[in-house]
Parts: C-alpha cells; sequence; structure tokens
C-alpha cells in the first residue's frame, strides 16, 4: 500500500497483477488494497481512445503522453487487448512497446492481457485505473480497439471517449454516424500529413456536414498528425477545454455516479458467478448434467433449469 501510495511503479504492477488473479487468495488480498487505496481514487482525468486497428491509437497515445508529461503531469495508460480466448492471439501485441514513453519515468503503461473469464475482455480495468490514480496518475489513457465488446467496456469507465478514424476507408463513415456518434466526444481524423492530408481534410468536412443532420451531442471533429508537434499541442489544449466544460456544466460527475451503479452490479455478477463454480456441490452436479446433455438425454434449458432449481433463489 505505501509502495502504491508512493508511486512505485513495481509496485502498482504488482498490485495490478493480484487483481487481475483468479486466485481467491489473491482475491482477498486485492480487495483489501481497493479498499484501502479508494479514498485516494478518482482524481483524475479517464481518457477513452478507440478505433479500428491501425488507426493510430497507439502512435497517438505514445505522442500525447510525452507531451502531457512535458506539462508535468503523470500519464499512465491502459491497453485493453480484445483477444479472445478462442484465437490466443493479441492485436495489440507489440505495437503497445510504445518505446519512448515506456522510457519516461512521468509515464505508466500496463497492457491488459485477455481475460478468457466471461467473454474475453478484462472486466478489472476499473480496478486498474483506480490503482492508476492512487499511485498519483493524474491523466489516465485507456486504448482499445473499437470492435463490440472492448469499445463499449471502455465507454463505460471514462470520462471523455475519442474515436479514431482513418480516411480513406469507405463506408465506415455511415458507422460512425449511426453507432459511435451518440457515445464519442471526439472524433479525430488521423494520420492528416503526407499524401494523406487532402483525404484527412475531406473527410473531416464530410462529417462536420453529416453531423449537422444528426442529433449532435458537442461532439467535436477535428483533424490530426501523430508527427507534428504543433498538432499534439492544440489537440491537448482542445481535449482540456472540452474536459472542462464537462466538468463544469457537471455532465461528468453525473456520469461517474452513472458508471459507480454499473460496476456496483458488474461485481455482484462476477461475484455471484465466481461463487457458483466455486462451489463443489454445484461443479459436481454440472459435471453429471454435462454429460447427460453431451448424450442427448436431457436439452439446454432442461439442463440449465436442473441446476438453478438447486441454488433455491
Ligand atoms: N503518416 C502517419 N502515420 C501514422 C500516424 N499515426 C500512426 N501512423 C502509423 O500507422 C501505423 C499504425 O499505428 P498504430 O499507432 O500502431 O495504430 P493502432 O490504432 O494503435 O493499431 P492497433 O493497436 O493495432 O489497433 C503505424 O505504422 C504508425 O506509424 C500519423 O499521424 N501519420
Ligand atoms: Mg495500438
Amino acid at each position: 500500500l505505501n509502495g502504491i501510495l508512493a508511486g512505485d511503479r513495481l509496485m502498482l504492477s504488482k498490485a495490478i497483477t493480484l487483481i487481475e488473479s483468479k486466485l481467491s487468495s489473491d482475491k482477498i488480498l486485492a480487495e483489501i488494497i481497493l479498499k484501502q487505496i479508494s479514498p485516494k481514487t478518482g482524481n483524475s482525468i479517464r481518457i477513452g481512445i478507440t478505433g479500428a486497428p491501425g488507426a493510430g491509437k497507439s502512435t497517438l497515445i505514445e505522442a500525447l503522453g510525452n507531451y502531457i508529461t512535458q506539462q508535468n503531469k503523470k500519464v499512465a495508460v491502459i491497453a485493453i487487448d480484445p483477444t479472445s480466448s478462442i484465437t490466443k492471439g493479441s492485436i495489440l501485441g507489440d505495437k503497445t512497446r510504445m518505446d519512448s514513453l515506456s522510457n519516461n519515468q512521468m509515464a505508466y503503461i500496463r497492457p491488459s492481457p485477455s481475460n478468457e473469464y466471461l467473454g474475453g475482455t478484462n472486466e478489472v480495468s476499473r480496478e486498474i485505473i483506480m490503482l492508476c490514480e492512487a499511485a498519483g496518475f493524474e491523466i489516465i489513457l485507456i486504448e482499445t480497439v473499437g470492435v463490440g465488446q472492448s469499445e463499449a467496456l471502455v465507454r463505460g469507465m471514462v470520462d471523455f471517449l475519442m474515436l479514431l478514424y482513418l480516411a480513406g476507408s469507405g463506408d465506415e463513415l455511415q458507422g460512425i454516424k449511426k453507432g459511435i456518434l451518440e457515445h464519442a466526444n471526439y472524433i479525430l481524423i488521423t494520420k492528416a500529413d503526407g499524401e494523406n492530408l487532402e483525404n484527412a481534410l475531406s473527410a473531416k468536412n464530410e462529417l462536420i456536414s453529416a453531423l449537422q443532420i444528426t442529433p449532435n451531442n458537442g461532439v467535436v471533429v477535428d483533424s490530426f498528425s501523430a508527427f507534428n508537434q504543433q498538432d499534439i499541442e492544440n489537440l491537448w489544449k482542445n481535449i482540456l477545454e472540452k474536459i472542462n466544460e464537462k466538468s463544469e456544466n457537471g455532465e461528468i460527475s453525473k456520469k461517474r455516479s452513472n458508471q459507480k451503479t454499473t460496476w456496483f452490479h458488474e461485481i455482484i455478477e462476477r461475484k455471484i458467478v465466481e461463487a457458483f463454480y466455486a462451489n463443489s456441490e454445484i461443479s459436481k452436479n454440472i459435471d453429471s448434467v454435462e454429460i447427460e446433455l453431451k448424450a442427448g438425454k436431457i436439452d439446454t434449458f432442461e439442463a440449465v433449469n436442473e441446476i438453478i432449481r438447486k441454488l433455491n433463489f
């Protein structure tokens, strides 16, 4: 605890490993730690960065992270890896290295490993954010590939969501309009440099005019090159401005209190499922029902009901 609160990155890593552990003894310890650090949490700016593979998320985070640390702020990066339990592969893989940022003493980078338990997303990311806050990190950047579950997951734990979009990837513009728009706070057309500059600017204009015909929640549309220092400075200034606005009008505190109740229910579900499978009587029953199921003696709903009945709910 002292190590975490003193900002010791090794201790922080150990605590995160504990929180990710499946061992029940580790879970008990993890819960004690979380409870103790709780008063020291909640004081960071939490920013989610999402977008298709290769959109430029890690490059942006590295450039932005280095810039923020130059402003004397500590930055933590959490990369949620949407690895599925089937492929066991890693989309983020080596690309989460962010070489210069990982050598920066004011920064901490944590790739969140795949989690086979319940659907492949990392359900302890909220707790990882809390630990980073307790360790004194003021800005938390969370990278996730904007596909399905991991994107929805990150949305539920950040103050500000950025969507990165690479111009020239065709009908994705439609997707932005329909889906993510009500959730994104900042849409950034990436790689606005060199040959791609023109494409990026016209995508930006196209998007801005598309947004005018959609109920608009004050989302910012911007273009950006990670290789241009002025762009990075402007971007960070714009992000902070927008966040301040949302903080002053109460939007962020409202979001956080809603997230708290979501988290509460998530923990209930997690604990019930854990207790359920840890119960030896139930797991014995599951084994025998599974055999009947495989042999075709019972159908799936019957099999489930057979087990659930024993819970006496
Ligand atoms: N020209 C140009 N290239 C960029 C820019 N940002 C990123 N790239 C390049 O785009 C490629 C992908 O960038 P990443 O930052 O790894 O993209 P990502 O979204 O993190 O990718 P995944 O983690 O695989 O989803 C790399 O080769 C980068 O060098 C930019 O602003 N301009
Ligand atoms: Mg990446």
